[in-house]
């Protein structure tokens, strides 16, 4: 199970950026820094009772928003709508608890790992939005050999079951490939994961 189950309809892409324009005026973008002191190569923020980070402390996920402190702004319904019915594709269920909002510039990245920071082992559905990404679709042991796929503006690909720790990353954003009616300012792609965090 880790597989692109759907591609939204330009209208559903639309509404999903406007909804992440509106949550980072509450909840900002901030950089993260790994636990070994390096950066991470794109923005990010959450909705939801959770929030994910990462600094020398570790990966954890947290209750308040970094640089506001307040809580984090709830999930919207269509994200939230999004995931259960993505994940029902599969006949399983998630209870979304927090949504990663990652944002990737022209030069972002994202290194090969797990996401193991959940104690759910629950489905992550992650829904792209923006210019295309070469992703890299691992397997169980880092080494294990992969394949790279190109997630477009609207596709839904969900991680689950055998798959739910599987290695993955996004090698590179390829640029000036996004739908011209999301009408991003620059070049650049949107990555939402919706994940269960606890059992
Ligand atoms: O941007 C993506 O497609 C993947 C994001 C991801 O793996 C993560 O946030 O853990
Ligand atoms: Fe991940």
């Amino acid at each position: 199970m880790f597989e692109v189950v759907q591609c939204l309809t330009l209208e559903e892409q639309i509404a999903l950026v406007e909804v992440c324009r509106t949550i980072v005026k509450e909840a900002p973008l901030f950089q993260k820094t790994m636990p070994t002191g390096g950066i991470f190569h794109y923005l990010c923020t959450s909705v939801g009772h959770y929030g994910w980070l990462s600094d020398k402390k570790g990966y954890r996920y947290e209750t308040q928003h970094p640089i506001t402190k307040n809580a984090f702004p709830p999930i919207p319904p269509l994200i939230q709508d999004i995931a259960v019915q993505a994940v029902a594709h599969y006949g399983q269920t998630i209870r979304p608890e927090t949504a990663l909002i990652n944002w990737y510039d022209a030069n972002g990245n994202l290194g090969l790992h797990q996401d193991k920071t959940e104690v759910s082992r629950a489905p992550v559905v992650s829904i792209s939005l923006g210019d295309d990404a070469l992703f890299i679709k691992g397997g169980m042991q880092r080494n294990d050999p992969k394949e790279m796929i190109t997630l477009k503006s609207g596709d839904v690909l969900v991680m689950g079951a055998e798959h739910r720790l599987a290695y993955h990353g996004v090698k590179k954003i390829l640029p000036g490939t996004a739908p011209l009616e999301l009408a991003f300012k620059q070049a650049g792609r949107i990555n939402i994961t919706v994940r269960q965090v606890y059992e």
